[in-house]
C-alpha cells in the first residue's frame, strides 16, 4: 500500500514538475506586440531597432556574466591560494609589467567590444532614411492624437486615441488605432499638447519623448503584420497609466482601404495644414 502511494506521489510529482516547467517555458516565452503573464524576456522583435537592441543586450548580459565568474575565480584563487595557512610569508611584490600592461589592454578591449554593437545600434537609429509614411503623434494628458498629413487625395486627418478599458489587453487598448502598412518607413514627429509624454512600443525598440514645443522625430519599418501595444513612458499625472498606445500594422492594401475610410471618419485637419518638410 505505502509502495504505491509513494509510486502515485512520485508520478504526479514529475507529472507535476513537467507541467511546471512547461507552462513556465511557455509563460517566460515573450510576446507579440503585447506582454504575457509572467513573461521575462523582452517583446518580439519586429523592427530592425528592436533586434539590434536585442542582440546587443544579450551580449552585454554574456559579457557581464563571464567578467563576474572571472573575477570570482580570482577572488577563490586568492582565499584558498593566499590565506594565512596555505601561504605564511606573503610575496613583496609591487609591481609586474606583465599584470599591468594586460590589465590596461583588456578592458579596453572590452570597452571596444561594447562599442561596437553600440555604436551600430545609434547608426541605424539615427539614420534618417525617406518616409513612406509621414504621421504626427502629439500626447496630451491623458490620451495621444495622430494626424495623418495631406498627401495628394489621401491623408489630411486627425483623431484621438482613448483608452478603451472595455477592450484587450487590458489597459493597453485603444478606441482608435494609429494604422501603419507593413515593411514601409514609417516616420513619426513626436509633440505634446500640454506636458512630457513619452511615445513607446516595445516591439518596435523605440522610445520617443512626447515635449510642447519641440517636434521630436523617429521612425521604424515593422516587418510583420500585427498589433503593437505600448504605453506612455514619461510620468505626466494622474491618468499617466490610462494612455496606452495602439498601432496596427496591415498590409498596403488594407491601409489603403483604411486610409479612405479614416478620411471619412476622422476629422479634418485645418486647410490641409503640412507636418515639418522632414523627408
Ligand atoms: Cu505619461
Amino acid at each position: 500500500m505505502r509502495t504505491t502511494q509513494a509510486q502515485h506521489r512520485s508520478t504526479w510529482g514529475a507529472g507535476a514538475l513537467g507541467a511546471l516547467l512547461v507552462s513556465s517555458s511557455s509563460a517566460l516565452a515573450a510576446g507579440i506586440g503585447q506582454p504575457v503573464p509572467w513573461q521575462m524576456d523582452r517583446q518580439v522583435a519586429v523592427t530592425a531597432e528592436a533586434h539590434h537592441l536585442h542582440v546587443f543586450e544579450n551580449w552585454l548580459h554574456w559579457l557581464a556574466f563571464g567578467i563576474s565568474l572571472f573575477v570570482l575565480v580570482l577572488i577563490l584563487y586568492v582565499i584558498f591560494k593566499f590565506n594565512e595557512k596555505a601561504n605564511p610569508t606573503p610575496s613583496r611584490t609591487t609591481h609586474n609589467t606583465m599584470i599591468e600592461v594586460a590589465w590596461t589592454i583588456i578592458p579596453v578591449l572590452i570597452l571596444v567590444a561594447v562599442a561596437i554593437p553600440s555604436f551600430r545600434t545609434l547608426r541605424t537609429q539615427l539614420s534618417d532614411p525617406k518616409a513612406d509614411v509621414m504621421v504626427k503623434v502629439i500626447g496630451h494628458a491623458w490620451y495621444w492624437s495622430y494626424e495623418y498629413p495631406t498627401e495628394g487625395d489621401k491623408g489630411g486627418f486627425t483623431f484621438d486615441a482613448n483608452v478603451d478599458e472595455d477592450k484587450q489587453p487590458k489597459l493597453l487598448a485603444t478606441d482608435n488605432d494609429m494604422v501603419v502598412p507593413v515593411g514601409k518607413i514609417v516616420k513619426v514627429q513626436v509633440t505634446s499638447g500640454d506636458v512630457i509624454h513619452s511615445w513607446a512600443i516595445p516591439s518596435f525598440g523605440g522610445k520617443i519623448d512626447a515635449i510642447p514645443g519641440r517636434l521630436n522625430q523617429w521612425w521604424f519599418r515593422a516587418d510583420r503584420e500585427g498589433t503593437y501595444h505600448g504605453q506612455c513612458s514619461e510620468l505626466c499625472g494622474a491618468r499617466h497609466a490610462y494612455m496606452p498606445i495602439t498601432v496596427r500594422v496591415v498590409s498596403e492594401q488594407a491601409y489603403a482601404e483604411w486610409l479612405t475610410e479614416a478620411k471619412t471618419k476622422f476629422a479634418a485637419i485645418d486647410n490641409g495644414a503640412r507636418l515639418a518638410d522632414a523627408r
